[in-house]
């Protein structure tokens, strides 16, 4: 007889049809484990990974009498390269169970109470980083061996790249160690240290990792540890392999802090909670501060802390049932470019755009990826009708991660970029040295003109509340102003008879305009629209020059001259001053009404002054803005990112990348006491 299942699509199959659905999911799942495990290119997202292992272990769990011992479900990963010695790994590194819903973590801690017969568990919690598994094996606390995970018996002998890896300690520090200790933890690189290599990679003209978790497997295959030694790896703790003392730590935490005292690194984020509500807002806090982590994590590991109940919990086929990964969204997905678009910006840079089939990645729809220039889509070679993997982080961007090109469709032709402007029909210029093509129309441009006079419309340039993008792209196509001193030129009735406009709003708006016209010399330096000149650049050079007319006859020494602002920066700003429409526009604009207050504190002699700081973390006793406000009172400058210029961090709570950058190039660093000092001593 023919049984009947519900599979995850719905569809009723008969006992047939799932046999051939199983053996299809374990091919699928087997070819992509050798493109993850083996060859370290995985060709599908994880989430995608995921969700065809769920789905082949739901049918299993459906029809055990269908389970076979090669099932994917059946072991822990895939089998090594033979490129290094092999390692037989004497107690199996495991994998670890996962959890998707927090239902699913209510129901681990529901087998687990009524395993142990208990009413209150405590649990470690900690990230789940995306790196690497590795064993490492001290013998009288001197490393001899490291190990991957490989099929979690046995893995390859990386020994020689792990001691590159300054994180961990060749030979342990204490008088209690064990004669043999193996150590388990995962090896990964940062998002600076992916970033930096990323750059040398692209200047050297090699392949570029998609992620940080390619990019530290691909530093760990390296035969050449000279070459892993260039790559900046590290290293976290979190469990023993075999180990030869029998009085251990009784709590994971402590067996944690035990390894800690013997100098290997265990993670920063670890927290002891009292119940499974304390993991999942643990969780929750790991999602929001996601961004802020320097290394990429795709999950949240809880574990049983009292090893005791560990060991009454033991193992469910490859996992122990006293640890769960709560897996975060997954940062990247599956897609298809539809069609390559160009973007003209306020500057004239021509930026590529992929629109994309809709996916959801995070719990956003994507529809569209960022290929920022000419060699970006000509290294990563993406075209119309490919499938490609997306990722999205935090705010920024979308990006095409890679090409899927056993996927490619025939006839599908490589992308070049146009030699006129898609938008005015200009042609294109690229300045030598920048990878950025650019619209030579200027204000001839529409999207230029319309984004020009967003740009100095907007909040933090004249503020002129109600001018937004709408009204904006009316009077570009209606040809109502060349230039942004046009706009205080329109009569009443001008802007009535735009659409959505009445007397009412048309009046508004005219006070919006007269409001905007008292600003200040930052402010208004910053709506010029100078390339690269930011918000706090204009702050700087207003409160270095004090006025208009000395800044637009600085020459590029004087204002190299001030911190934070180099060649480039200082080129911009004297190609602008100097080109006559733009002058013509500044004294028209000044001929409208726009003023500021011409005596600007002069701040050479400001406490701070030439200083740069820069602000990372939550502090608790100021928000950021009123920081930045204090340090610029005080003559600082205030930067969004450190460089070698900069002279202090300020370091508040949970600080990130910035952090780690401002350690790497040795800048002083205050904490928030120090820095509550510092502002005490000079006010
Ligand atoms: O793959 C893993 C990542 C993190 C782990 C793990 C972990 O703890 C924080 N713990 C165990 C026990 C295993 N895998 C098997």
């Amino acid at each position: 007889m023919h049984s009947i299942t519900v599979s995850s699509l719905g569809f009723i199959m008969s006992q047939h049809i799932i046999h051939q659905k199983i053996i299809q999911l374990r091919a699928e799942i087997n070819q992509h484990n050798y493109h993850y495990y083996v060859l370290d290119n995985p060709q599908i997202p994880d989430s995608e990974y995921d969700r065809l292992l769920r789905e082949l272990q739901m049918l299993e769990a459906q029809h055990p009498e269908l389970i076979t011992s090669d099932s994917p479900t059946q072991r822990v990963g895939a089998a090594p390269l033979n490129k290094f010695a092999e390692v037989s790994h004497n107690i199996p590194m495991l994998s670890l169970a996962n959890a998707f819903e927090a239902d699913e973590v209510y129901e681990f801690e529901r087998r687990i109470k009524n395993k142990l017969e208990q009413t209150h568990i405590e649990y470690a919690v900690e990230p789940k980083i995306d790196g690497l598994a590795i064993n490492l094996r001290y013998e009288k606390g001197v490393l001899i061996q490291a190990a991957t995970r490989g099929d979690g018996r046995q893995g390859e002998d990386v020994t020689l790249n792990i001691r590159t890896i300054p994180s961990i300690p060749l030979r342990l520090n204490g008088d209690e160690i064990p004669e043999l200790l193996e150590v388990r933890g995962e090896v990964f690189m940062t998002k600076i240290g992916f970033e930096q290599l990323n750059q040398r990679q692209i200047q050297q003209q090699e392949k570029i990792f998609a992620n940080p978790r390619n990019a530290a497997a691909g530093s760990l295959r390296q035969l050449d540890p000279k070459i892993t030694a260039t790559r900046s790896l590290e290293f976290t703790c979190y469990g023993l392999g075999s180990v030869s003392e029998e009085n251990l730590p009784q709590n994971y935490s402590d067996i944690l802090y035990w390894l800690q005292g013997f100098g290997l690194p265990i993670s920063r984020y670890l927290q002891v909670v009292d119940n499974v509500q304390a993991c999942l807002e643990y969780y929750q806090q790991l999602l929001t501060q996601r961004e802020n982590i320097p290394f990429d994590i795709d999950g949240v590991v809880y574990k049983v802390n009292p090893i005791a109940w560990q060991e009454a919990l033991g193992y469910i086929s490859r996992a122990p049932r006293w640890a769960l990964a709560h897996k975060l969204p997954s940062q990247e997905a599956l897609t298809q470019v539809v069609n390559i678009e160009i973007q003209v910006g306020r500057t004239g840079a021509l930026t590529p755009v992929a629109r994309l089939a809709p996916v959801v990645v995070g719990g956003a729809t994507l529809t569209n990826a960022t290929l920022h220039n000419q060699d970006e889509i000509r290294r990563k070679d993406v075209r119309v009708g490919d499938s490609v993997i997306v990722r999205r982080a935090g705010d920024v961007i979308p990006e095409i991660v890679s090409v899927m090109l056993e996927k490619r469709p025939e006839n599908t032709v490589m992308f070049t970029m146009p030699t006129h402007c898609p938008v005015c029909d200009s042609t294109v210029v690229q300045a030598e040295g920048e990878a950025v093509i650019r619209c030579s129309g200027g204000l001839f441009c529409a999207a230029q003109r319309k984004q020009a006079i967003e740009h100095f419309a907007s909040r933090k340039a004249m503020n002129i509340e109600g001018l937004g993008e709408k009204l904006v792209d009316q009077l570009v196509a209606g040809n109502y102003v060349e230039n942004v001193a046009d706009i205080y030129t329109l009569s009443a009735t001008q802007w009535a008879n735009l659409d959505r406009m009445g007397n009412k709003s048309a009046n508004n708006l005219l006070k919006s305009l007269e409001k905007s016209k008292s600003t200040t010399l930052s402010h208004f330096l910053y709506a010029l629209g100078i390339r690269e000149v930011g918000e706090s650049t204009a702050h700087l050079l207003a409160q270095q020059f004090g006025n208009l007319e000395k800044l637009m006859q600085a020459n590029k020494e004087s204002l190299q001259a001030i911190p934070e602002i180099g060649t480039v920066i200082a080129k911009n700003i004297v190609t602008f001053f100097s080109q006559t429409h733009n002058q013509t526009v500044i004294s028209q604009l000044q001929s409208l009404g726009i003023h500021w207050q011409t005596h600007e504190p002069q701040v050479s002699d400001l406490p701070l002054t030439g200083k740069i700081f820069v602000l990372t973390g939550t502090l608790n006793n100021m928000t950021r803005d009123e920081a930045k406000l204090r340090l610029q009172t005080l003559g600082a400058m205030v930067s969004g990112s450190i460089s070698k210029k900069t002279t202090y961090a300020v370091a508040g709570e949970k600080a990130g990348s910035k952090l780690e950058k401002a350690h790497a190039l040795d800048i002083k660093i205050l904490n928030e006491v120090d820095f509550l000092v510092l502002l005490e001593k000079l006010q």
